[in-house]
């Protein structure tokens, strides 16, 4: 996509709409934000979006997954087989600005474009914000997207609870959604005709190729696997070191097993980004250590094997420092590529736009077995994500939301499906 001349952010431009959010949830901790699916953060983010939604005229509603629907029908066409864009609202604990929410606002400026352009669309058009799609407060990943697309159980849903012990259906209810009706939703599927999610970039792909949007074409197979070290609590100060049992030595020394293991697998990644030592006491043996494993690879089949082989580490590692391992699976998502004749339709429309497999998981990745689906990425000049590093120069937002007019035009206006 030629970087001419791009229209200077105004307050309606996806920069300018993230401004209006840039002081909701902001971490004073850990930095950036923590913005957790239904916590008073995210309430706020949900309000914000829907009156920015409202006051464009489009008719905002919440389905039973806590999934929020706004939608440009100016034509008053029948919803099924409608065009989709959107993201999610909810952020990683310590999260960028972007991630969620710059699809969500390119989304919103998308429309001012068409409605500026005087588009006249041949089929509806929603934006949709759908919950937990970070998995930071109930640990699976795209909650709301799984359970429309019935990818996860709702008695297990409802039965998730966060750190503080609070079920996903107790939060639901006092959020205003009834958790006995989560769950497979095939009407609201059937509304979707074509999914596009526009995304941060969460790489440095874009900056090396020098453009600022780029199509995607594949999502990595990731998966979540919580890994239990239990030992014998005991007391800091009577216990000799011989007579120890600490699951706290076993879990650094698997920590550090499971890095050498992926490292020893090409295209392998493998991360244990959050540890909770049982009762967590500063004078205090652990009886227990809990900590949770991040695994991505391409091949699903090499992603099992790789957890089989770190499971078989941790169990040994354990052994030695006479405590035991066992690993559970919190959620899984195979390697996902796009629809093709979607992904070429895109590719027609930005023919400027690389084409780029990501290692991060999306809604889109979860619709993609459902729905024709899509991604855009935008250019992030820092490459580092989940962080508050993540970042995106206002103009390259403004190229993001154009283009993803641009799309969206092309897949309303068209004749074909
Ligand atoms: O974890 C991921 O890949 C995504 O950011 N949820
Ligand atoms: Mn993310
Ligand atoms: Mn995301």
């Amino acid at each position: 996509m030629p970087e001419g001349p791009i229209r200077a952010p105004g307050s309606g431009s996806a920069a300018g709409l993230l401004r209006e959010i840039a002081s909701t949830g902001i971490d004073p901790v850990r930095g950036g934000y923590s913005r957790p699916v239904f916590s008073t953060a995210e309430q706020d983010l949900r309000q914000w979006f829907a009156g920015a939604a409202s006051a464009r005229g489009l008719e905002v509603t919440t389905d039973r997954n806590g999934t929020i629907w706004a939608w440009w029908n100016p034509r008053g066409h029948p919803l099924e087989g409608s065009v989709v864009t959107g993201s999610h609202l909810d952020s990683v604990p310590g999260g960028g600005q972007f991630d969620g929410p710059l699809g969500v606002a390119s989304a919103l400026a998308a429309v001012d474009h068409l409605v500026t352009r005087g588009t006249t669309p041949r089929r509806a058009l929603a934006i949709a914000v759908f919950g937990e799609e970070e998995g930071s407060r109930f640990g699976v990943a795209c909650l709301g997207s799984r359970l429309m697309a019935g990818a996860i159980d709702p008695d297990r849903a409802r039965n998730l609870r966060d750190q503080q012990g609070d079920t996903f259906a107790d939060v639901c209810a006092a959020s205003g959604v009834d958790p006995d009706r989560l769950g497979r939703d095939d009407e609201a599927l059937r509304r979707i005709g074509a999914f596009v999610e526009l995304h941060v970039e969460q790489g440095r792909s874009l900056i090396d190729v020098g453009e600022p949007v780029a199509v995607g074409s594949s999502i990595l197979g990731h998966g979540r696997w919580k890994l239990t070290v239990s030992g014998q609590g005991n007391h800091a100060g009577t216990t000799l070191m011989a007579d120890r049992r600490d699951p706290m030595v076993a879990a650094a020394r698997t920590i550090v097993a499971i890095r050498d293991g992926a490292a020893a697998q090409k295209g392998a990644r493998a991360t244990v980004g959050r540890v909770a030592p049982v009762p967590g006491g500063t004078n205090v043996i652990a009886s227990r250590v809990d900590l949770w494993l991040d695994v991505r690879h391409p091949d699903d089949a090499a992603t099992a094997a790789l957890v089989e082989d770190l499971h078989a580490r941790a169990r040994v590692i354990a052994a030695e420092e006479g405590c035991t391992a066992s690993l559970s699976e919190e959620s899984y998502s195979g390697t996902v590529h796009f629809s093709s004749p979607l992904r070429q339709r895109l590719s027609a429309v930005l023919p400027h736009a690389p084409v780029l497999e990501t290692g991060a998981g999306h809604d889109a990745g979860v619709l993609a077995p459902h729905v024709p689906t899509a991604m855009l990425f935008v250019r992030n000049p820092t490459g580092v994500s989940h962080s508050p590093e993540e970042y995106v120069e206002d103009e390259d937002a403004e190229r993001g939301a154009v283009a993803l007019a641009d799309c969206l035009e092309a897949l309303l206006v068209s004749d074909g499906g």
